[in-house]
């Protein structure tokens, strides 16, 4: 399968689903309920935003299966769209311009193709596997990057609190490791950060599918070393985790030691 045209289809419904958040933002009062915990927050936006992709992928690909943050559904064989209406609710609930729709085809669970559109600037992220990736059509390469002292570290942290208070434990013993860190808040985002070598590396536990689905594959295509959940004993069963792979080594080893994977 080519998974080329499955971009152009993301790209165009993600630009689509970017515009109504926009909008929704610009011009109302943003309402909000609670998930998980109280600051785990689902705004009418991100209803919307899921509403409208599932409709444009209904018309434009009739009876494939989407898994969606919102609405839910599985990955089943064959192709399944996974959809993040927006990644990094908080920052928009704050006006803080840094999210993303999130729309990704996986095949057999793999992810085939991605886009990632930021509503606030109108760039838009993408890559098919096999075909590299690409930032408003302009290949992406991550870092040179190979002294992890030098390097530039992503993380996040769970929404539980008492998770919070062991992850911050260790995000301390990496601070020492490292350049410096940023916690921006959209794992999508983060991931494309990695792609275009403004992050040397990028870790965090508990994504959704939908929060890496498409930039997991951005950030592979781009020629990071890329371990999704379950695949990084070391870190925990629910780490994501990214890195050019000049530090990869280094900063997965660094990781572990400071007790990532037993947060
Ligand atoms: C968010 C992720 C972010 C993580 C947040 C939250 P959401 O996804 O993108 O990396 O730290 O806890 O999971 O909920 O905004 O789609």
């Amino acid at each position: 399968m080519d998974p080329r045209p499955l971009v152009d289809i993301a790209a165009a419904i993600g630009r689509e689903a970017g515009a109504l958040v926009q909008r929704m933002r610009a011009s109302a009062v943003v309402s909000f309920d609670t998930k998980s915990t109280s600051t785990d927050v689902v705004t009418a936006a991100d209803r919307a935003s899921e509403q409208l992709v599932r409709t444009r992928l209904s018309e434009s690909r009739p009876g494939e299966p989407v898994l969606g943050e919102e609405e839910g559904g599985s990955v089943l064989p064959g192709l399944t769209w996974v959809v993040d209406p927006i990644d990094g609710t908080v920052n928009y609930l704050y006006g803080i311009p840094w999210y993303s729709v999130s729309i990704a085809a996986q095949l057999d669970g793999e992810s085939i193709a991605g886009a990632v559109f930021e509503p606030a600037t109108g760039r838009m992220w993408t890559a098919a596997r096999g075909h590299g990736a690409f930032l408003d059509g302009s290949p992406l390469r991550v870092s040179a990057a190979t002294d992890l002292s030098l390097s530039l570290l992503g993380y996040g942290f769970a929404y539980r609190p008492e998770r919070r208070q062991r992850q911050a434990e260790a995000w301390a013993a990496m601070s020492t490791r490292v350049r410096d860190m940023r916690r921006a808040g959209a794992a999508s985002l983060d991931l494309c950060s990695v792609a275009a070598g403004r992050l040397d590396a990028y870790a965090e536990h508990e994504l959704g599918r939908w929060d890496w689905a498409a930039g997991a594959l951005i950030a592979a295509e781009a020629g990071a070393v890329v371990r999704l959940p379950g695949t990084a004993p070391e870190l925990g069963q629910e780490a994501t985790f990214a890195a050019a792979p000049g530090v990869a080594d280094a900063m997965y080893a660094a990781l572990a030691e400071s007790g990532f994977g037993k947060v």
